[in-house]
C-alpha cells in the first residue's frame, strides 16, 4: 500500500489543522458537536475519513433499488443503461456542516453514507478513533482503518460538501476541503444549503438520477411540481386556506424557502420571517419553540394563523397557532406522523392494496397520540355486530414501533413497513416508500396515482422540514381542514422537558428503547414511585447525545402536576447520578 499521501494528510494536519483539544470528542447522534473554535482538526480529519469511506463503498443499482423509491418522473429512463456507468465507481459520501438548532457559536460535523442515510455505526467508532489521534499518530491510524477495512487506495472517491449559515461555518467547511482534497478525493461544494439537500443530492447521485437530478434547482422541481400538482386536483379545499407564516430560525432553512417558494407559484402563500437578520436559533426556530412551547419572537401573532417553524439546519418541522384567546398551542411531530399516516391509511385503503403501513416513534411521543394511533388509526372497522374471522381479518391496527432517540433509529425500523412514518415528536421524520410500494404496475399505479404523487413530494432520505410542509399541505387540503380542525383529533397530555447537569452522563445508562434506566441502580424505582403518585403520569431520562447533559421527560394530566413530576424526577438524577450545581428547583 503506498501511504505517502498518509504522510503529507498528516504533515498538513499538524501544520494547518493541529489538534487543539486533549479532551475525547465523540461522534455521537448527529456526529461531532462542539464549539466552533476548537472544530477545525475534527473536520479537517472527517474530509480524510469521507474520502476513505468514499472508496471503500460501491453502488449496487440493485441495493438502490430495494432501499430508495424512484421520481416517477426520471423513471421513464432507460435504467439500465443508467445505472451501468456507475456501479463499479466509488460511491459518493456527503459531509455537513452544521450544529442545527444549538446556538450559533457551536458547530459540527456529519458524514451522510451512500443512500442518503447517516454513517454506519461501525464506521461511528472510526471517526471517534480518528478525531481523537494526535497530530503524530494521524497517519497511522489513516493506514490502519485502510487496511482493517480493505479499501483499495488506486479507487476513485467523491465527497459532497454542504454548510449551514453559521460564521464558522465557510472556515471549516474549508478545513474539510482541505481533508479531501489532500487524499486526492474529489469534492463538489454545495456551499450553503440545508442537511436534508445534501442528503437528497447524495442519492441523486449515488442513484444515477434516478432518485432525481443532484442540484438544487433538482430538489427544488422535483419538490414543487408535484405539490402543484396534487393542489392543483382539491377542487373543494373547505375549511383549508392556502397561507403560512414561516419561521426560518434565522438560518439556512429562511434562505431556502425564499427559493422554493419561487417555484411554488401561487399554489400557496408563504410569508417569511427570522429570515436571517437576527441571531441563528435565539428565540426561534423549532428546537425552541418545543422545548419552551410558545411562539417564536420576530412571527406576528395573528389569531389562529398557520404557522410553520423550522431548525437551524431545516431538518425538523412543527406547526403552531395563537388562538383568539391568545393561547399558544403546538402541533408537533406525533401530529405530523398521525395526519400523515391516517391520510394514507385511507389512500391504501382506496386503493384496496395490500400494503403494511407502519408508524415509528420514539418514548417523546405523546401519551395521547399513541392512544390515537392504537384507537383511530385502523383499515377496516370493528364492530361486535360483525366480529367473526372474517370480519376481524378485514380489521388491521396500524403497528407503533418504538426505538431509541436519532434518526437512525427511526429511519432503520421504517424500513420494515411497505410505508413507514417516522416521526420524532420535536419535528425530525418523514415516509419511506418499499421497492413494493414504489414499483407497482402500473395498472394498480393508477389506481393510487394519488399515494404515487405524494412519493414525489416527500424527501425519503432524511426528515426535511420543506418537504414535510408540503405534504402536510397536501393532506390539510385533500381533507378540508385549518389548524384547528387539524388539533381536534386528539389532546395532548400535558409535558415537560427539564435538563441535568451531571459530571458524566455516562451515568446513567437506558433500556427498552430509552423507557427504563437500569444505571445507576435504584433510579429507575425512585421514577416509577414518583410516576405513581400522578394520574396519567409517566416519566424518563436518558443522557443526551448531543450535549453534555441529562435529559428528564415527564407527562401527567396537568401542566401542575407535569412540572411537578419532571422536577422531582429532575431532583433524583442530580441526586443519584453525579449532579453539578444546585439541585432542580421544585415549582411552588
Ligand atoms: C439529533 C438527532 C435527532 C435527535 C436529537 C436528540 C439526527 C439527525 N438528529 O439532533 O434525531 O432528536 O439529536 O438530541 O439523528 P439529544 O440526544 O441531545 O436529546
Ligand atoms: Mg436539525
Amino acid at each position: 500500500m503506498n501511504t505517502t499521501v498518509f504522510a503529507e494528510a498528516g504533515n498538513l494536519g499538524l501544520e494547518k489543522f493541529p489538534r487543539k483539544d486533549s479532551e475525547l470528542i465523540q461522534y455521537g447522534t448527529a456526529g461531532f458537536r462542539a464549539k466552533s473554535d476548537i472544530l477545525d482538526y475534527v473536520i479537517f480529519r472527517m474530509g480524510l475519513l469521507a474520502v476513505l469511506r468514499s472508496k471503500a463503498k460501491k453502488v449496487h443499482p440493485t441495493e438502490i433499488r430495494t432501499s430508495i423509491s424512484s421520481s416517477s418522473a426520471v423513471e421513464q429512463l432507460n435504467m439500465t443503461s443508467v445505472l451501468a456507468n456507475y456501479v463499479t465507481e466509488a460511491a459518493t459520501i456527503g459531509l455537513m456542516i452544521t450544529a442545527s438548532h444549538n446556538p450559533e457559536p457551536d458547530n459540527g460535523v456529519k458524514l451522510v453514507d451512500p443512500h442518503g442515510e447517516m454513517l454506519e455505526h461501525t464506521w461511528e467508532s472510526l471517526a471517534t478513533r480518528l478525531a481523537n489521534a494526535t497530530d503524530s499518530e494521524l497517519k497511522y491510524v489513516l493506514a490502519d482503518i485502510t487496511k482493517t477495512e480493505g479499501i483499495d487506495l488506486s479507487k476513485p472517491a467523491s465527497v459532497f460538501v454542504g454548510r449551514d449559515t453559521r460564521a464558522s461555518s465557510p472556515r471549516l467547511s474549508d478545513a474539510a476541503l482541505n481533508g479531501i482534497e489532500i487524499l486526492k478525493g474529489e469534492a463538489k461544494d454545495y456551499g450553503v444549503v440545508t442537511t436534508p439537500m445534501l442528503h437528497f443530492f447524495v442519492t441523486c447521485q449515488n442513484t444515477g438520477g434516478r432518485y432525481g437530478t443532484p442540484t438544487e434547482e433538482g430538489y427544488f422541481s422535483k419538490l414543487s411540481t408535484t405539490f402543484k400538482k396534487l393542489q392543483g386536483e382539491q377542487t373543494t379545499p373547505g375549511n383549508y386556506t392556502p397561507n403560512i407564516l414561516f419561521d426560518g430560525a434565522n438560518g439556512v432553512g429562511a434562505i431556502k424557502m425564499k427559493q422554493l417558494k419561487k417555484c411554488l407559484d401561487n399554489s400557496i402563500n408563504i410569508e417569511i420571517f427570522n429570515e436571517g437578520s437576527g441571531e441563528l436559533n435565539h428565540k426561534c426556530g423549532a428546537d425552541y419553540v418545543k422545548v419552551q412551547q410558545c411562539a417564536p419572537d420576530g412571527v406576528p401573532l395573528l389569531a389562529n394563523a398557520r404557522c410553520v417553524t423550522v431548525d437551524g439546519d431545516a431538518d425538523r418541522l412543527l406547526y403552531f397557532y395563537t388562538d383568539e384567546s391568545n393561547v399558544f398551542h403546538l402541533l408537533d411531530g406525533d401530529r405530523i406522523a398521525t395526519l400523515v399516516a391516517g391520510y394514507l391509511m385511507d389512500l391504501v385503503k382506496e386503493s384496496k392494496l395490500k400494503l403494511n403501513l407502519g408508524l415509528v416513534q420514539t418514548a417523546y411521543a405523546n401519551g395521547s397520540s399513541t392512544d390515537y394511533i392504537a384507537n383511530t388509526l385502523h383499515i377496516g372497522c370493528k364492530t361486535p355486530l360483525y366480529s367473526n374471522d372474517y370480519y376481524d381479518s378485514l380489521f388491521q391496527k396500524v403497528p407503533v414501533a418504538c426505538v431509541p432517540t436519532g434518526v437512525k433509529h427511526l429511519h432503520h425500523k421504517a424500513l420494515e413497513f411497505d410505508i413507514g412514518v417516522y416521526f420524532e415528536a420535536n419535528g425530525h421524520g418523514t415516509v419511506i416508500f418499499s421497492q413494493t410500494t414504489s414499483s407497482l404496475p402500473s395498472d394498480q399505479r393508477a389506481a393510487v396515482t394519488r399515494l404515487a404523487d405524494l412519493i414525489d413530494v416527500i424527501n425519503e432520505t432524511v426528515g426535511d422540514a420543506l418537504s414535510d410542509m408540503l405534504l402536510v399541505e397536501v393532506v390539510l387540503r385533500a381533507r378540508g381542514w385549518n389548524i384547528q380542525d387539524w388539533r381536534k383529533a386528539y389532546t395532548d397530555l400535558p409535558n415537560r422537558q427539564l435538563k441535568v447537569v451531571v459530571k458524566d452522563r455516562r451515568a446513567i445508562e437506558t433500556t427498552d428503547a430509552e423507557r427504563k434506566c437500569d444505571k445507576p441502580p435504584g433510579l429507575q424505582d425512585t421514577i416509577d414511585s414518583l410516576v405513581a403518585k400522578f394520574k396519567n403520569g409517566r416519566a424518563f431520562v436518558r443522557p443526551s447525545g448531543t450535549e453534555d447533559i441529562v435529559r428528564v421527560y415527564a407527562e401527567a394530566d396537568t401542566q401542575a402536576n407535569t412540572d411537578l413530576l419532571a422536577a422531582l424526577v429532575a431532583q433524583s438524577v442530580h441526586k443519584m447520578a453525579g449532579g453539578i450545581g444546585e439541585p432542580p428547583a421544585i415549582p411552588q
